[in-house]
């Protein structure tokens, strides 16, 4: 699948710094440093609706990884999929009589152009499911094979007991992986299961569903926790440094996912940081496709909001926060977009080179967006009140502002 075109990131003057980062499986921060080249695996989206301001707080939190590891000279692997067949994209198509793979490319679509009016650096290799499959097959084919999946009516689940260090990216007590099972795409009250929360690899074609050629699996489409697993390891390999999604992906999709991987490598972790952004809420309650509370960046754009805008509002919250998206939050934003276009427009002004290192600070700490705002809010301010005379500095924030956040002004 191809992804969307990237924009220029400019060089900065000076010297990165190394991205400390907090890490969900140990509970603490770690400083991650990698190679000449770093390696990220971000979840995509399902397409079966808009990309929403939640999604865009997450892949705005995986942006600002890129960048800060640009920042530092290396260079930056980065894989994302979609999931284009799967349950809830099916339920769609079916429920609004659409066809559900044109359902899948008409928001992938418009995916593409969100992410690009918010100026998110593309992946290399954007993997849909679909495509996956050939790759997929002989992973469960393997699993099956070693003894850590059982067939169930035609169905394949993974047995979580097969792997050691189960419950390790969550650190999650059984009831809550139960609950939060049931909640996420799991069937935990399946009777015949060997333990309820093992989640399924391969499932058996069903009558009106659509279903590929699964080799000695028969006719079928793979589970949601493989399909990452097989697009990572293919395009990865073990041991990259980051998997990253929204805080709901922790569990089960990333602890189920590691679990396949340890077990089918022998290795162990299969990130060395599992990181996730926080919820964003509408009305008091996360935004959710299935709730229906969504704010979608393509409605924001269409009502003549510039993406510059939403991008700034996304970066005024912490990633790891949950937080709530309101009409100030967008028209803070916006006030301090106008500021900043405002003080760089000038050909002279205050000094900035302190503001490079403030930004690249904040950043490397654990993804401090709102902090790094507030240095070049402080800048602004002088900026706008004050007389000064280098030449430099107008274009050194303008390009430190795009180069690490992601905002052109
Ligand atoms: N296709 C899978 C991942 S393999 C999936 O979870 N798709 S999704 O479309 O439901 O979500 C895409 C990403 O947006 C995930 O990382 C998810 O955690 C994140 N996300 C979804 N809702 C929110 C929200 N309200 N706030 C923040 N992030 C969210
Ligand atoms: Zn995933």
């Amino acid at each position: 699948m191809h992804a969307w075109p990237a924009s220029e990131v400019p060089a900065l003057p000076g010297k990165g710094r190394d991205l400390q980062i907090h890490d969900t499986a140990t509970q603490g921060t770690i400083t991650l440093a990698p190679g000449p080249v770093a390696r990220i695996y971000v979840c995509g989206i399902t397409p079966y609706d808009a990309t929403h301001i939640g999604h865009a707080a997450t892949y705005n939190a995986f942006d600002l990884v890129q960048r800060v590891w640009l920042d530092t000279k290396r260079q930056v692997h980065y894989v994302q999929n979609v999931t284009d067949v799967d349950d809830p994209l099916l339920e769609r198509a079916l429920r609004d009589g659409h066809d559900w793979t044109e359902l899948a490319e008409r928001e992938t679509a418009l995916f593409r152009e969100d992410m690009t009016a918010l100026r998110m650096l593309p992946p290399q290799h954007y993997i849909g499911a679909v495509e996956a499959i050939p790759g997929i097959v002989p992973l469960v084919e393997r699993l099956r094979d070693a003894g850590a999946a059982y067939e169930l009516d035609g169905d394949v689940y993974f047995s979580v007991e097969s792997d050691a260090h189960f419950g390790g990216v969550s650190n999650l007590d059984a009831e809550a992986m139960r609950l939060l099972s049931a909640e996420r795409g799991g069937d935990p009250d399946r009777p015949g299961k060997k333990n309820p929360l093992d989640p399924m690899l391969w499932m058996a074609a069903r009558p009106g569903e659509p279903s590929w050629d699964g080799g000695s699996l028969g006719r079928g489409r793979p589970g949601w926790h493989i399909e990452c697993v097989a697009i990572a390891l293919d395009h990865l390999g073990m041991g990259f440094d980051i998997q990253g999604g929204g805080s709901d992906l922790a569990f089960p999709h990333h602890e189920m996912g590691a679990s396949h991987a340890q077990v089918l490598t022998g290795e162990f972790p299969m990130a060395k940081a599992y990181v996730h952004a926080g919820m964003v809420a509408l009305h008091g309650e996360k935004m959710s496709k299935s709730k229906g509370n969504l704010v979608f960046v393509s409605a924001l754009r269409r009502a003549g909001v510039d993406p510059a805008a939403i991008r700034l509002a996304l970066l005024s919250h912490h990633y790891r926060a949950d937080w709530e998206w309101t009409d100030d939050v967008l028209a803070e934003a916006v006030a301090r977009l106008e500021r900043w276009r405002a003080a760089v427009s000038r050909p002279d002004g205050i000094a900035a080179d302190a503001v490079v290192e403030e930004v690249r600070e904040a950043l490397a700490n654990d993804l401090d967006a709102p902090a790094a705002l507030a240095a070049v809010d402080r800048w602004v301010e002088l900026q706008n009140a004050t007389d000064g005379d280098d030449e430099s500095a107008p274009g050194l924030v303008s390009r430190t502002v795009d180069a690490l956040l992601g905002v052109a002004l």
